[in-house]
């Protein structure tokens, strides 16, 4: 097949892949694209084909890992390249406080947007699940972490119909997003204890996603700001999709 040929080839297939599969939710814009053509089928294939809400594997309290890499610099450390003047400063003053003045931004497609402290999300029915970490860069940890699942605070706050994704702002530069059917999923939770602790500064304090059924990456650390949104909006110039890496990382 010639490329130009090829290229018709592929663009026929997501044309007619659009066709065939409109109506399973909104696509993010990114997967329109040829270059993209791999990730976008990974995305339709898993959002089609796999139960809604298969689990991902929970492991035993035997299981869980001595040590568990860092996948992140320090939000407060202006010396990185991830570190945001306004939200960084700010996270190091909240953390001084052991995060007591911190509250949760939830904004967007909701019918009661509003904040929410550490203790008020505590208060909600927490749950408590050991599963396994793959980060992209090759390493994995298997920890136990307890939160309140993200669909509890969503439903909280009142999801408009119309809400097609969840935008996670944090105090370093690193937004992602999610999709409904990832945040409605039972094993998604906003984090704020690990292994029977506090959930520790390094790994994302006061609160970190946990995003079972995706790489490393989309599980988003020090969360400050939760924005949910009709459309797929790139949550940022220094979001992760801007320097090539997929939106959808499904495992
Ligand atoms: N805010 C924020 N969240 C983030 C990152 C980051 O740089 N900033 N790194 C991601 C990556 S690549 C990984 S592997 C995990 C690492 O989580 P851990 O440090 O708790 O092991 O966090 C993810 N969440
Ligand atoms: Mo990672």
């Amino acid at each position: 097949m010639t490329l130009v040929a090829r290229r018709r080839f592929l663009s026929g297939l997501t044309a007619s892949g659009t066709l065939l599969l409109t109506g399973c939710g909104e696509d993010p814009p990114t997967y329109g694209n040829l270059l993209r053509v791999g990730d976008w089928f990974t995305y339709k294939a898993h959002r089609l084909l796999l139960p809604r809400s298969s689990l991902a594997r929970e492991y035993d309290r035997k299981d869980i890992s001595a040590t568990v890499a860092i996948g992140t610099t320090d939000p407060a450390d202006d010396h990185q390249g991830s570190f945001d003047p306004e939200w960084g400063r700010k996270w190091a003053e909240l953390a001084m406080g052991d995060f007591r003045d911190w509250k949760l931004e939830v904004a967007g497609a909701v019918a009661r947007p509003g904040s929410y402290s550490l203790q008020e999300l505590m208060r909600f029915q927490p749950r408590t699940q050991i599963t396994k970490h793959s980060c992209e860069e090759g390493w994995s940890a298997i920890s136990e972490w307890t939160g309140v699942p993200l669909r509890t605070v969503l439903e909280h706050a009142g999801i408009l119909p119309s809400a097609k994704f969840v935008n996670f702002l944090a105090y370093d530069a690193n937004p992602d997003s999610i999709d409904m059917i990832d945040a409605l999923h039972p094993q998604t939770i906003l984090a704020y204890g690990m292994n029977g602790q506090t959930l520790p500064r390094a790994h994302g304090a006061p609160i970190r996603l946990r995003v079972e059924r995706q790489l490393g990456y989309k599980n988003v650390k020090y969360i400050r700001r939760i924005e949910v949104t009709e459309r797929f909006t790139d949550p940022g110039p220094t979001g992760l999709i801007q320097s090539g890496w997929s939106w959808y990382t499904g495992i």
